[in-house]
């Protein structure tokens, strides 16, 4: 092949949000779309560290990825990289592409450097739905604000892009070598298994056979739903064919373009059939609910976790993801092997309810509050400051990787209750996941924990300037705090006093980085929290988040309906912030 140089000229809006560029597909595929953003990113990286590069291209496998990998194969050979790895049929889930940046070594023993992410994560996929890429670093981390503050401002002046021209389309369908010769000489393009390198790194985390010995249980079921992301091409290898679930257990595993089109979001909202199949909602009066649920979002770095119902009226034995991650931590080094010589620290985003400070503080743990967003995890660990880490967005993780991983997740709830039923397999009953989550919050204290999202968006025919206004109110209204309290006694006496109001600001431990504006925070007096922020990760409009937070502590007050802990915070919440008139909306698009 021969390298062209095609003219091109910027594009407004390709600045990355909380986790890459995301737009509509219709955007992506403009003339030059993809292509400026690719070439900015190899600017930004720098020519010098592209020739010879290996670099990993796959992702959820969403409509248009496949036609996204052969660009970005053709420009890559172009930039003078040496080898693409590509997963088959471009399906590797996000803590696979990290894993395989950080584990995987070539035929030739090579490593990769980097990688491109094609995904739009929790958001619909099809042709008229989104689509997305990223870029990750050597350590399989999402790249720095740094790099793509630097990607961004490439897109802001670009004026031409590389591709090989005579290079043919690669078959991404089959396993195997292709080699290709170029001006600088050799390049390849790997396409390998999807799951075997994330199917190793997995069994040398957790003791599998404890697990197999759980879910061969007869007292043991389990359901797991992959929204039709590519956690499927990952749940068959690892529930079914190492850990022996039944097929059965199987919900939605066959990854699709569009994700049946569904929305790939692992809520109580969007992952329907589990909700349905665990006997979740009232309409479906299940007999027989699974023991224990789970789902993924489409990209699978996402995990949702259920408990059995145990009777009518705990209709919805759902663990919140801030409850998830400081119970995994409470139990990693007893359940799981990887972290059976202590946890170096733990770690948690902003909005994240503040149940792993308490475990932290128990345990006399490192313990960190960072921006939202998986990047800022990653400074941590490879500083070895930080083991395990979560967000309350579905997001949980450690650092065997530099993703959050929804089947890690999953695995490492398995463990525990494998852990926590080592003796007792035999027994008359089961330790739940309900009991697991009980126990800690009679041990810890509870955090009701809520998170409203108002979707404020053009085709509703509401401005999403709404959200802006919204905002700009609150952090003027912080400025005064006797009057914030007056204006909550007004509505809910009974709510303690706010005591502090800021927007979050993070300066990076490790690289002395600064990052602002993170979120608008009421901090109470009774610990109680109320957090504002708009979504970074949307493809247009403007997504609005309200999170919720409340710390019970009395034993006897742990056992409440979440939402009715809540309701007057939510109040509060609601008509401190003035939403309905500033979002035209009476009710949120989706409460988790
Ligand atoms: C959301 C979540 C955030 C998460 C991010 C990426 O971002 O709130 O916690 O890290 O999505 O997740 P935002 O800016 O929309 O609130 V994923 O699974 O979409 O890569
Ligand atoms: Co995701």
């Amino acid at each position: 092949f021969k390298v062209t140089r095609v003219q091109t000229s910027p594009i407004d809006g390709q600045k990355p949000g909380t986790s890459g560029l995301r737009k509509k597909v219709k955007v992506f595929v403009q003339p030059h779309y993809l292509e400026n953003f690719v070439q900015s990113t190899f600017n930004a990286l720098g020519a010098d560290k592209m020739k010879g590069a290996t670099l990993v291209v796959s992702g959820d496998g969403r409509y248009y990825s496949k036609d996204a990998i052969q660009i970005i194969i053709k420009m890559a050979a172009a930039n003078g990289v040496r080898r693409i790895w590509v997963g088959q049929n471009g399906l590797l889930s996000t803590p696979a592409v990290s894993a395989v940046v950080r584990e995987r070594v070539g035929a030739d023993g090579s490593k990769a450097n980097g990688a491109f992410i094609l995904t739009a994560s929790h958001n619909p996929g099809g042709p008229n739905e989104d689509f997305g890429i990223k870029y990750n670093m050597e350590n399989g981390g999402p790249a720095p604000e740094g790099v793509t503050d630097k990607i961004y401002s490439n897109t802001t002046t670009i004026k031409e892009y590389l591709i090989a021209e005579g290079l043919p389309d690669v078959d991404i369908s089959k396993i195997g070598l292709s080699n290709f010769t170029g001006p600088d000489g050799q390049f390849d393009v790997d396409v390998f298994d999807s799951a075997s390198d994330y199917v190793k790194l997995m069994k040398s985390i957790f003791d599998f056979q404890s697990i197999k010995k759980l879910l061969s249980s007869p007292k043991f079921t389990f359901c797991y739903d992959a929204l039709h992301g590519v956690a499927g091409a990952y749940a068959k290898r690892i529930f079914v064919e190492e850990l022996g679930a039944k097929e059965s257990s199987l919900l939605n595993c066959v990854p699709k373009e569009d994700f049946g089109g569904g929305h790939p979001d692992p809520n109580l909202t969007y992952a329907k059939e589990l909700v349905a199949r665990m006997g979740l909602s009232k309409t479906d009066n299940n007999p027989d609910p699974p023991e224990f649920g789970a789902a993924a979002d489409g990209d699978a770095d996402r995990n949702m976790v259920l408990g059995k119902r145990l009777s009518y009226f705990d209709f919805r034995f759902f663990v919140t993801p801030s409850d998830s991650v400081a119970i995994i931590a409470a139990n990693a080094v007893q359940a799981i092997p990887y972290f059976s010589g202590g946890l170096k620290g733990v770690a948690r985003s902003m909005p994240t309810s503040a149940a792993l400070d308490v475990v932290a503080k128990h345990l006399n743990l490192k313990f960190f509050e960072v921006p939202t967003g998986w990047k800022f995890f990653g400074n941590l660990m490879d500083d070895g400051q930080c083991s395990v880490c979560g967000e309350e967005s579905f997001g949980t993780g450690s650092d065997h990787i530099r993703e959050k991983d929804g089947i890690w997740a999953v695995l490492a709830w398995l463990a525990i209750i494998a852990y926590k039923n080592k003796d007792n397999l035999g027994g008359d009953k089961l330790v739940t996941v309900e009991d697991i989550v009980r126990q800690h919050w009679s041990t810890y204290g509870r955090h009701y924990y809520t998170r409203y999202d108002y979707e404020v968006d053009a085709c509703r025919n509401v401005d999403a300037g709404g959200a802006k206004e919204l905002m700009a109110y609150l952090v003027k209204l912080q400025s005064n705090l006797t009057e914030v309290n007056n204006i909550i006694k007004g509505i809910r006496p009974d709510v303690s006093n706010v005591v502090n109001a800021d927007e979050f600001e993070y300066k990076d431990p490790v690289d002395g980085s600064i990052s602002k504006h993170q979120g608008i925070r009421y901090l109470f007096e009774d610990g109680s929290r109320l957090v504002f922020r708009l979504s970074g990760t949307g493809s247009e409009g403007a997504t609005i988040r309200l999170y919720i937070e409340q710390y019970e502590k009395d034993p006897n007050k742990i056992g409440r309906d979440s939402q009715d802990a809540l309701a007057p915070l939510v109040e509060v919440a609601l008509k401190l912030s003035k939403m309905q008139e500033y979002t035209g909306r009476s009710a949120p698009t989706v409460i988790t």
